[in-house]
């Protein structure tokens, strides 16, 4: 058994000392392999955050060894509510709690021997940082990228802030509440700062062409954005000059309109107030999320203005309704509603007996149009273009896309987060600070009950005075998505003493030139839509203000599946099923974990923990170095003219198929390569010469390195840093199949190659797609099928 506290302890110091992980710049291949950053947490690591570091450090080490140069920083995502709330709990300032998680975290990623970059380390709450996320945010003022705006926002009164609607969740009851902390959260109309992403929809819903983002990512994003291409079609109100104009992605079904409805806050509602029955409905609907009035389970309510409008092609009148389903910030605000065509329209007509009429049927899988003039008879598609053609002409309708994706509401009514560079004068005028605005240290950090940021308790800072006149400085700061919307820039700005680069210098233009996009991006699916989408945006922004060389800030994203306990259930405090990385590093060492958590199964998948199987890869490892150890310590297993053709292909093999599977993210595989290498040496009694024990040290490297680097001493090698990755020679590897007759009904039809990887299903699949097994069993039914191991597959049909 090697000491595993000893060997890892010598090789993080040996790595500290030697800088082997700095990032170089002597190659013109360069490759960014990127983690989310953690948010420092009082409760330290858990084991979902090494199974993607692990993963990219593996990548890195091996793109090293491949001489790359390698960017693979870590950082802090050090602003946030946690710390905030501890710090009210507890009486203390957020900011030395931070620094002492910090620690706490540095010292276990430095524990699992991870090669970041450490010299590279960014913390979003370093004032060096934060300029830059104020500087970014100045400039998207100057563009008119960020505004001041009246907008209805998720106010929780407990935490006293307002939150992003990714920060707010539905729980068990079916009440909104704040995704920290399970806090009830409202509707309210607040002054807050937006920044206009909707300007970038477009541009975000291009961008995700030229990524490699899973599919499932790519689609949330593009839900997320949800465009849609229609028409505004204008209704002209009875007795009345005035017009609504309602957004429709299905004009043709125009003639089967029974009703107009509008959306609780659509100005046409403010003059309709007066009327107690409709007031008292607006009331009910500021109850309601959006996400519930859209809701297709739920039912749908509303109520009659009295008024009505005057259907353009047939001059009919249509009542025009109020109601909850309809979302003012969608479209127009209006609908035009078709029972006929869509099911919330429906039900809405019967419930509220409004007039339906047939315009659809089906032929041959196809919709036509009945009971719609001229049009009865198209199909929907020609009916779309010749009705909106006609209506075109007397200005009735208009092409419009509409987006589902709604402005950044980037204002936070909270102490810990990044101070806007922004001061009002008395008339509310707006003002850009030309400096870094510095978070004023304050021992009370209370959120005031009246929706203001804690800052406003601090009169000292939040006034001043300049050329005689008095001016007040933005009281809220800003969300936690900001630091992270350009954190992966600021690793390549950062110089060894702890300086950044300006971003928008010379200097750092060529070195982003260098190193963007990131390479691989790995982390949790959580984020498909909040800063997965936020970072996109800065990115393309900061692109267009010829900021960034490139318009994409990740060529690919991956993300980790979800590491379950052992009970197979996810990791919870409350259920006792948490293991604790460190108690694995103390008792089984860092190589231990990093290897069972690849070895675990697909990176992508979800996993169950499991005891059996870690307690062992340590078993494997142990074996590893017996093995290793015998050769090394015993000259007389060394024999120049030993050569050993099978073991000289499986050596071969191994460091291709190795090579292989990293490239493509599959490190299971990777591992059990490894392990039959392993297999085939334990089998031979001679080698001719030390070069594979030292091939293989390196190949297991990314995986278990403070072991690598041990036998790599052992063998009288020199330090991973100054290794390069094997290569194989194809002429020596001699694929090994073993040949399988098929017998169908007693007699052979067929001979299969059973390669290495192929177990039972795989051959009968195999043999199966044979086409002449195929021929022999034609439609027939299969009655037996029997598999006896490396001889012979037998089918009896009837
Ligand atoms: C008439 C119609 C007939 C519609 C029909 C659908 C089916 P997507 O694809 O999601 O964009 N709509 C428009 N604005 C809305 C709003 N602010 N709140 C709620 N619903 C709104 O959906 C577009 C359709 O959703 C539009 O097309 C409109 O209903 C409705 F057989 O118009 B449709």
């Amino acid at each position: 058994m090697y000491n595993h506290k000893k060997i890892e302890k010598k090789w993080q110091d040996i790595w500290e000392k030697t800088k082997a992980f700095k990032t170089t710049d002597k190659s013109k291949e360069k490759y960014y392999v990127l983690d989310m950053f953690p948010y420092p947490s009082a409760s330290g690591l858990h084991v979902g955050h090494p199974e993607g570091y692990t993963a990219t450090d593996i990548v890195a080490r091996y793109k090293r060894l491949k001489g790359f140069d390698v960017l693979h920083p870590i950082g802090w995502d050090a602003f946030g509510l946690p710390a905030e709330q501890y710090a009210i709990k507890t009486g203390n300032h957020p900011a030395p709690f931070t620094q002492k998680n910090i620690k706490e975290f540095t010292r276990q990623l430095k524990s699992l021997g991870f090669s970041y970059d450490w010299d590279k380390t960014i913390d979003t709450t370093d004032p060096k940082f934060y300029k830059w996320t104020q500087w970014i945010f100045k400039k998207l003022y100057e563009n008119n990228l960020a505004e001041i705006k009246e907008i209805d926002v998720n106010w929780c009164q407990e935490l006293g802030t307002v939150l992003a609607n990714e920060e707010v969740v539905v729980n068990e009851k079916g009440e909104r509440v704040s995704e920290r902390g399970n806090f009830p959260v409202v509707r309210k109309p607040m002054k807050q700062w937006v920044l206009k992403i909707t300007e970038y929809a477009e541009k975000l819903l291009e961008g995700l062409k030229n990524v490699d983002f899973p599919e499932s990512l790519k689609t949330l994003q593009e839900n997320w954005i949800g465009k849609s291409t229609g028409h505004n079609v204008v209704f002209k109100i009875e007795n009345s000059n005035e017009t609504i104009k309602v957004f429709t992605t299905r004009l043709e079904t125009i003639f089967g309109v029974s009703f107009i409805a509008i959306a609780p806050e659509h100005d046409l509602v403010k003059s309709l107030l007066s009327n107690k029955k409709i007031k008292e409905f607006i009331e009910y609907t500021k109850t309601l999320s959006d996400r519930d009035r859209i809701s297709n389970i739920k039912e749908q309510n509303g109520i009659y203005t009295q008024i009505n409008a005057i259907h353009p092609l047939t001059n009919e009148l249509i009542p025009i309704w109020i109601a909850d389903y309809v979302l003012n910030s969608y479209g127009t605000g209006a609908i035009m509603g078709v029972p006929d065509g869509d099911e919330r329209d429906k039900k809405f007509a019967s419930k509220y007996s409004l007039k339906v009429k047939n315009i659809l049927i089906k032929k041959d899988e196809y919709e036509y149009l009945i009971n719609s003039q001229e049009f009865s008879n198209l199909n929907i598609f020609d009916a779309k273009n010749q009705i909106f053609e006609k209506m075109k002409k007397q200005d009735l309708a208009k092409e419009k896309i509409s987006y589902k994706i709604r402005d950044w509401i980037f204002s936070r009514q909270r102490y810990w987060g990044e101070p806007f560079p922004v001061y009002f004068d008395e008339n509310e005028n707006i003002y850009l600070e030309e400096n870094i605005v510095e978070l004023p240290y304050m021992e009370n950090i209370k959120p005031s009950q009246t929706g203001e940021s804690p800052l406003a308790n601090n009169k000292q800072w939040l006034y001043f005075e300049k050329n005689g006149k008095t001016y007040k400085r933005e009281t809220n700061t800003m969300p936690q998505w900001a630091g992270s919307s350009w954190y992966f820039l600021a690793y390549i700005l950062k110089n060894d003493d702890g300086s950044y680069l300006a971003l928008d210098s010379k200097e750092a233009y060529e070195k982003f030139k260098k190193w963007l996009p990131v390479d691989l991006y790995i982390g949790g699916q959580e984020h498909a839509v909040g800063h997965l989408i936020y970072s996109r945006f800065w990115h393309k922004f900061l692109y267009d203000i010829k900021v960034l060389p490139n318009q994409e800030p990740f060529q690919k994203v991956v993300n980790q599946g979800m590491i379950l306990g052992p009970d197979g259930q996810k990791m919870s405090k409350s259920r006792g099923n948490v293991i604790n990385p460190d108690e694995i590093v103390e008792e089984l060492g860092a190589d231990t974990l990093r290897v069972y958590e690849m070895f675990m199964g697909p990176l992508v998948d979800t996993k169950e923990w499991s005891v059996e199987t870690i307690k062992g890869i340590r078993r494997w490892l142990d074996r590893v170095q017996t093995i290793i150890y015998k050769f090394a310590d015993n000259k007389s297993l060394l024999d120049e003219n030993h050569f050993d053709k099978e073991f000289q292909s499986i050596w071969q093999s191994t460091i291709l198929e190795v090579s292989n599977a990293i490239e493509n993210l599959k490190f299971n595989i990777a591992i059990s390569k490894l392990m039959i290498f392993i297999n085939a040496l334990y089998k031979i009694e001679k080698i001719h010469s030390y070069k594979p024990l030292i091939d293989f040290s390196i190949l297991l490297s990314p995986f278990a390195p403070h072991l690598a680097e041990e036998f790599l001493e052992k063998l009288n090698q020199k330090q991973l840093l100054f290794q390069t990755w094997p290569t194989y020679d194809e002429k020596l590897i001699v694929i090994n199949s073993v040949k399988i007759p098929v017998q169908i009904n007693g007699k052979v039809r067929a001979i299969l190659e059973k390669n290495e990887e192929d177990d039972e299903n795989s051959l009968f699949e195999k043999a199966l797609n044979n086409q002449n097994v195929k021929k022999h069993i034609e439609s027939k039914k299969i009655n037996k099928k029997i598999y006896i191991k490396d001889k012979i597959i037998i089918f009896n049909t009837n």
